[in-house]
């Protein structure tokens, strides 16, 4: 298959309200206007038994250990893996994937204080080694972002098992994205979030230009 034809696997990562949703929507009209069809999915979730597995992992009020979550994010993962992602990928479609494995590593690891190593035995095993071709880490100060989650969420619905966690907890996830985007700078392009979604997206769409350039050289 020409490099042009294959599928790329692109995934948004960041804390809560970051904007990946809006981001991903964008992206996913930009890439239609230049014909180009996108899977878009999300993590937790994305396969029928992965969203089975969400709506345990997200309720509200639930407690578990790092590790318990770690073990349901990698079951939901695998699963999405390997029925929606590697067969679109396989037939040259883009997947757009809301949230993937740096996810883990910083809410898991970098915030929940599990061990690195079995964090990254477990994404082996999970991802069966898939990395994603470009990931787009979109950064926010968690105040300004956990501030967006709960305008949009209102004052009836209830924070999610993640959203209601104390601000401490949220500014560790964002200094483990910060992290990986610092050791793999190469895949991961830090993205200032707290602009606004039109020059967000205007970054965004100038890296997958790029990656669009390279495939047609
Ligand atoms: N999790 C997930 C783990 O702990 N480990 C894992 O391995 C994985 C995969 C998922 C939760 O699970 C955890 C992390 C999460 O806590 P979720 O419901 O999918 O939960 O939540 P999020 O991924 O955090 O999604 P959110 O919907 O909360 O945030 P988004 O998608 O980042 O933000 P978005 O686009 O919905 O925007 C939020 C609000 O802000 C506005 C939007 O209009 C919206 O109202 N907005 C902006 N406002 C101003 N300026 C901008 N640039 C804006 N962009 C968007």
């Amino acid at each position: 298959m020409a490099a042009s034809q294959r599928g790329r696997f692109i995934t948004f990562e960041g804390g809560e309200g970051s904007g990946k949703t809006t981001q991903i929507m964008r992206l996913k009209e930009w890439l239609e206007t230049r014909g180009i069809a996108a899977v878009l999915t999300r993590e937790p979730g994305g396969s029928s038994l992965a969203e089975d597995i969400r709506s345990l992992l997200l309720k509200p009020g639930i407690t578990m250990d790092g590790v318990t979550q770690l073990f349901l994010f990698s079951a939901a993962r695998r699963d999405h893996v390997e029925t929606v992602i590697k067969p679109a990928l396989k037939a040259g479609q883009w997947v757009l994937c809301d949230r993937f494995a740096d996810s883990t590593r910083a809410y898991q690891g970098a915030a929940g204080m599990v061990d690195q190593q079995v964090i990254e035995l477990c994404e082996t095993h999970a991802t069966n080694s898939l990395k994603p071709d470009m990931t787009f880490l979109l950064d926010v100060p968690a105040e300004v972002g956990l501030e967006r989650a709960n305008r949009r969420r209102g004052k009836t619905d209830k924070a999610d098992a993640f959203e209601s966690k104390e601000l401490a907890f949220h500014n560790a996830v964002r200094s483990g994205f910060l992290t990986i985007a610092n050791t793999d700078p190469k895949r991961v392009r830090q993205i200032d979030a707290a602009r606004s979604a039109e020059v967000v997206s205007a970054d965004i769409t100038a890296h997958v230009e790029a990656l669009l350039d390279e495939a047609d050289a």
